[in-house]
C-alpha cells in the first residue's frame, strides 16, 4: 500500500515542474476544449501523483452568524437586499459553536468551517471570533473560518489564535465579476487573500459556477487562482445553489460535464491543492459524485446543511464513500514519500 502527499508536494515545488503559476487564459480554454475522456484522465493522472485517489478530506461548515449581509452578491441568500425568507441569526454563542464542533468530530470530520454573513468582522466581534478558534482547535479539529474581508492586522490576529485556514473566494472571472457583486471589488478580494498569505494561515478560495458565465469566465477564475503567488491549499468549486428571491434564482441549469469539465481543469492546474466538491450537491447524483472524484474532486462538505441551504445527509455520503472504496482522509498523514506514487502513475499511462 502506497502513501501519498496530502499537502504540497515539496519536490515538486521545489522542481517548479507541474506547480505552475502562468497558465495563460488560451492553455486554460485549451484544457476546457478536449475530448472529456482525455480530459479526465489527464486529471486523474495528475490527481494520483500528489494525493491517494481513493480518500476525499472531509468539512462539516457551520454558520455562525447568519443573514443581513449588506453585500449585493446576486447568488447570495444571506444578502439584505434579498427577500429570501432567511431567518436572521446575530453572532452564536461560543458555547453552541463548540457543541456542534463536538458533533463534527464525532462526524469524523477533520475540519471545521464557521461562516458568517459579514462584508468584514467588525472589531467587536474580534474576542468572541477568536475563543472560537482556539475552541475548536483544543477538540483537534482543522479551523477554517470565512467572515468576509480581512485587514492585515485582523489577519493576524485569527493566525495568531490558530485558524489554519481562511476561505475567501474570488467567485468568477475578473470579466464577469461586476455582474455579479457591486459592492466590493475583484481587487479587495485579492487584497484580504494577500493579508491572509501574509499572516500565514493556509488559504481556501475557488468560485461558483452555473451563474450565467460563460466558459471562458470558468477558465479566468481558475487562471486567477492559479496565478496566485502560491495555490490555495483548498479550492472551493461551487455549482450555484438557486434561491428563491435572489436575482440568479431562475438561472438556467450548467450542462453536468461542464461542471466536471471544471473540476479537472482545477486539478490539473492545481495538482497539490485540495479541489473541494463544494454547494450544489444536493442537486447532483451519486454518479455525478463519482465522476467529480473521479476527475480530481477529493475535499466535500459534510452534514445537512451548508450555511443555510441543503446538503446531502452524511449517511447517503458515507454509504457512496464504502461503494466507490473511498475512505474520509485522516487528518495527520504520516510523511509522504519522496515521489508520490510512481505505481500508481505508471498504471495509469500504461
Ligand atoms: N460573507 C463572507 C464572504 O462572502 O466572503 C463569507 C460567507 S459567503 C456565504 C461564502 C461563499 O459562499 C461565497 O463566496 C460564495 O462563493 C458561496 N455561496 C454563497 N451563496 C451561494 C449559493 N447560493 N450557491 C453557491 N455558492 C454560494
Ligand atoms: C464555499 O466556497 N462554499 C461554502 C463555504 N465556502 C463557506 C458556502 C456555500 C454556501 C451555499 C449557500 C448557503 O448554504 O447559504
Ligand atoms: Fe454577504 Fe458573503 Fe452572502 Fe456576499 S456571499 S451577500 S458577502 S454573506
Amino acid at each position: 500500500m502506497h502513501s501519498f502527499a496530502t499537502e504540497k508536494e515539496p519536490q515538486a515545488v521545489a522542481a517548479g515542474k507541474e506547480i505552475r503559476h502562468d497558465w495563460s487564459r488560451q492553455e486554460v480554454e485549451a484544457l476546457f476544449a478536449m475530448p472529456f475522456n482525455d480530459l479526465l484522465f489527464q486529471a486523474q493522472t495528475v490527481h494520483r501523483r500528489y494525493f491517494d485517489p481513493n480518500q476525499v478530506q472531509v468539512s462539516t461548515l457551520l454558520s455562525i452568524k447568519t443573514g443581513a449581509c449588506p453585500e449585493d452578491c446576486a447568488y447570495c441568500p444571506q444578502s439584505t437586499r434579498y427577500d429570501t425568507g432567511l431567518e436572521v441569526e446575530k453572532l452564536m454563542e461560543i458555547e453552541r459553536v463548540l457543541e456542534q464542533a463536538r458533533a463534527a468530530v464525532a462526524s469524523g470530520a477533520t475540519r471545521f468551517c464557521m461562516g458568517a454573513a459579514w462584508r468584514s468582522p467588525k472589531q467587536r466581534d474580534m474576542p468572541q471570533v477568536v475563543a472560537m478558534v482556539k475552541g475548536v482547535r483544543d477538540l483537534g479539529l482543522e479551523s477554517c473560518m470565512t467572515l468576509g474581508m480581512l485587514t492585515q492586522a485582523q489577519a493576524e490576529e485569527l493566525s495568531e489564535a490558530g485558524l489554519d485556514y481562511y476561505n475567501h473566494n474570488l467567485d468568477t472571472s475578473p470579466e464577469f465579476y461586476g455582474d455579479v457583486i457591486t459592492t466590493r471589488t475583484y481587487q479587495d478580494r485579492l487584497e484580504t487573500l494577500d493579508h491572509v498569505r501574509r499572516s500565514g494561515m493556509k488559504v481556501c478560495s475557488g468560485g461558483i459556477v452555473g451563474m450565467g458565465e460563460q466558459q471562458t469566465d470558468r477558465a479566468g477564475l481558475l487562471q486567477q487562482l492559479a496565478s496566485l503567488a502560491q495555490h490555495p491549499e483548498s479550492v472551493p468549486i461551487n455549482m450555484l445553489v438557486r434561491v428563491k428571491g435572489t436575482p440568479l434564482e431562475n438561472e438556467e441549469d450548467l450542462d453536468p460535464f461542464e461542471f466536471i469539465r471544471t473540476i479537472a481543469v482545477a486539478r490539473i492546474m492545481m495538482p497539490a491543492s485540495h479541489v473541494r466538491l463544494s454547494a450544489g450537491r444536493e442537486e447532483m447524483n451519486e454518479q455525478m459524485h463519482a465522476l467529480a472524484y473521479f476527475a480530481g474532486a477529493n475535499s466535500i462538505f459534510y452534514g445537512e446543511k451548508l450555511l443555510t441551504t441543503p446538503n446531502p445527509r452524511a449517511n447517503a455520503d458515507m454509504a457512496l464513500f464504502d461503494r466507490l472504496g473511498i475512505e474520509p482522509e485522516r487528518r495527520h498523514v504520516e510523511k509522504a514519500p519522496a515521489i508520490p506514487s510512481p505505481h500508481f502513475y505508471d498504471a495509469a499511462v500504461r
